[in-house]
């Protein structure tokens, strides 16, 4: 490509894009967050929010994604197109400097609220450098061109090869990513799914498309409503109190939309985002609502006597967000991300601007609403008795010495070390797994707390009973960071908190106990990825001496087949396995002798663990209340969607 083109100046710009993509390539990580499954489906999410900014901008309002049937992924949209003229820095087509060089990808003014900073926003020149292949189509000015590139390096120059239609414009990116660089290189649509119908519910004006042909799945996003279809769909299975609440202002150039209702729940459930991007750690923008909703209700609730005398209820912040969920959605021109995930938003100007719309707005729609206000205000006054009784709960819980971290739960065994970052707690389903696991264990660095049965679903009680639970009160004691509003991810005793249960159906509805109950309560363990499930094997394969364990079953099938095509046990019995060779499945933790489950899940030499993450906090909390919440139907449906995934006994 470089040739007949004698300009120095463009020479000397080929040599930094090949440095820039050998850069990505050489550290993905620091581009895409990973080169698991999270980063594989990164490269969707980098492309498309490419086409969300065309729609921010009031160009486009369809994108469409495929996931083709040779496993790449296409990505078009009807925007204005990317520019193909010659860009007068580089010299070449825009096009081409938007698709290999780094951070060119966004628009050339500065007025867009274009993503950037966290992990998205790295430009689609990232895309194409981790791609084998990819292609960009982009129809503009009643034509269509085309570039193609292998691992970022341009193939082709921008050709046109045809005429677009009349007004039809767009851009069309077809890549697959690169094996070499991914671990995983099979897009799930579930995953990228779940991220579309949020940007779809952020973005209301837009369709999204997305279609597996491989899977032959196909859904269409689209919502009028925006937060408000968003708030109802995360309060599906929860009882609203009310009509669901939309503010909607600007200040300095930074748009504000926030949608809330109060439920039944205990929880609070308040969703953030920034130029679509979700804030997992919150920011300015989160506290100026929350110092806004706080004051404007304590307000109102004073000025019309909401509150009686004789009650001596002190309302506090929490008591006005229990049962509260809330989605917020601001776009800021130049945002600051900060935090361990880069999800908090800086810029403390965006506190005001927040604070100010919400005292507004909401003041004046509860002076029009008041009967939506006093159930309001009564729901914040139950909250106010509540935590007073769970106050009152804790306090004698405490006086037993039963949550802090002086008085360790009696069954725990801890380990020897005292670095948190380097000690692992192995929360264990039952006494016999448990037994086996402080044999087996390195005792240095790993503690055993094993469980009795199942833990109290917190999802269905109030906090008093929750903390008056045994189990629970160990899990709190052993971990040693408190609880609720009061726990602090960096005094847990233990860098990995690993759950360990069967791999049958109540193994997987205790580990969804427990992760309920980290995730109401010890959330900041889950986003500072202290969190890991264990994965014991399924299947244990012997043939004479030797002995090979099976995660899965595919692993299991290939461990068979090997067998087989060695030609030492050709002959197969009725279940598959071949003659000479005996399989079986452990039905639990405790079928497994203390070395063995060293060997197969705790050796971390030899063990693989699932970090647990929360992509979508929106769709996390969802799964929850589906999974541990009162309404039985959404529960069978989600159980039935997702009956492959889960480990159900034969
Ligand atoms: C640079 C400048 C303009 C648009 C785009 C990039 C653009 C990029 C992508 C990536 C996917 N879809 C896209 N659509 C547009 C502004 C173009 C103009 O001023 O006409």
């Amino acid at each position: 490509m470089a040739k007949g083109n004698n300009n120095s100046n463009y020479t000397a710009t080929n040599i930094n894009v090949l440095k820039g993509l050998e850069a990505v390539r050489k550290r993905p990580a620091m581009y895409i967050g990973d080169i698991g499954a999270r980063g594989l489906h990164h490269l969707v999410s980098e492309v498309v929010d490419n086409s969300i900014d065309e729609a921010l901008a009031g160009y486009n309002d369809t994108v469409m994604i495929t996931i083709n049937k040779d496993g790449s992924v296409t990505v078009e949209d009807k925007g204005r197109g990317i520019p193909v003229d010659i860009h007068p820095v580089e010299k070449v087509s825009a096009l081409q400097v938007v698709m290999t060089v780094l951070h060119a990808g966004g628009k050339f003014d500065k007025d867009s609220y274009k993503v950037s900073g966290g992990l998205h926003g790295v430009g689609v020149s990232v895309v194409n450098a981790l791609s084998e292949w990819c292609k960009v189509e982009v129809y503009r000015d009643g034509k269509i061109y085309s570039q193609e590139y292998e691992r970022g390096i341009p193939k082709t120059k921008v050709v046109e090869i045809g005429k677009a239609k009349k007004n039809q414009t767009g851009t069309r990116t077809t890549f697959m990513p690169d094996s070499e660089i991914f671990k995983v290189t099979k897009f799930n649509f579930d995953t990228l799914a779940a991220r579309m119908r949020e940007l779809a519910y952020l973005n209301k004006d837009v369709t999204i498309i997305i279609k597996d042909e491989i899977e032959e799945e196909e859904e269409t996003f689209h919502f009028k409503g925006g937060l408000i279809e968003f708030v109802k769909y995360l309060d599906e299975t929860r009882n609203p109190l009310h009509k669901c609440v939309y503010i909607e202002g600007e200040r300095d150039n930074t748009p504000v939309e926030i949608a809330f209702e109060y439920n039944n729940a205990y929880s609070d459930n308040i969703h953030s985002y920034v130029n679509n991007i979700n804030t997992h750690e919150g920011g300015t923008h989160l506290v100026g609502f929350k110092t806004a909703l706080t004051r404007t209700l304590n307000n109102y609730a004073q000025k019309n006597k909401l509150i009686k005398d004789n009650k001596k209820i002190n309302l506090t912040g929490d008591d006005f967000r229990e049962g509260l969920t809330a989605v917020i959605s601001v776009k800021v021109l130049e945002p600051q991300f900060e935090g361990q995930t880069k999800t908090k938003l800086g810029n403390s100007e965006v506190k005001s601007v927040v604070e100010t719309i919400v005292g507004e707005k909401l003041a004046e729609y509860l002076e029009e609403h008041p009967s939506v206000g006093k159930k309001i205000i009564e729901k914040c006054l139950r909250a106010a008795e509540a935590r007073e009784a769970a106050r009152k709960a804790r306090d004698l819980v405490r006086r037993k010495n039963a949550l802090d971290s002086m008085h360790l739960p009696g069954k725990l065994a801890d380990c020897s070390i005292n670095e948190p970052e380097h000690s692992e707690l192995y929360i264990v389903e039952g006494d016999s797994a448990g037994g086996s696991a402080k044999q087996g264990r390195d005792r240095r660095f790993q503690a055993i707390l094993p469980l009795k049965g199942k833990i109290l679903n917190v999802e269905k009680a109030k906090i008093n009973k929750v903390l008056e639970n045994a189990e629970i009160q160990a899990i709190i004691s052993a971990i040693g960071a408190g609880i609720g509003p009061d726990f602090n991810h960096e005094k847990a005793r233990y860098g990995k908190i690993i759950i360990m249960t069967d791999a049958d159906v109540d193994g997987s509805h205790i580990r969804t106990l427990l992760l309920t109950f980290i995730y109401r309560q010890m959330k900041e363990l889950i986003d500072s990825g202290k969190v890991y499930i264990a994965q014991p094997p399924l299947y244990k394969i012997k043939k004479g001496k030797e002995e090979f364990y099976a995660y899965d079953d595919d692993e299991r099938d290939k461990i068979l087949s090997r067998f087989k095509s060695n030609g030492e046990s050709n002959e197969v019995d009725e279940s598959g396995t071949p003659k000479g060779v005996s399989m079986s499945r452990y039905k639990g933790l405790g079928e497994m002798n203390p070395e063995q489950l060293w060997e197969t899940t705790m050796n971390p030499e030899t063990r693989t663990v699932l970090q647990v993450n929360l992509e979508s906090a929106a769709a996390a909390d969802k799964m929850f209340e589906t999974l541990m919440g009162d309404a039985v139907e959404p529960r069978r449906a989600f159980i039935e969607k997702h009956a492959k995934y889960a480990n159900i006994d034969i």
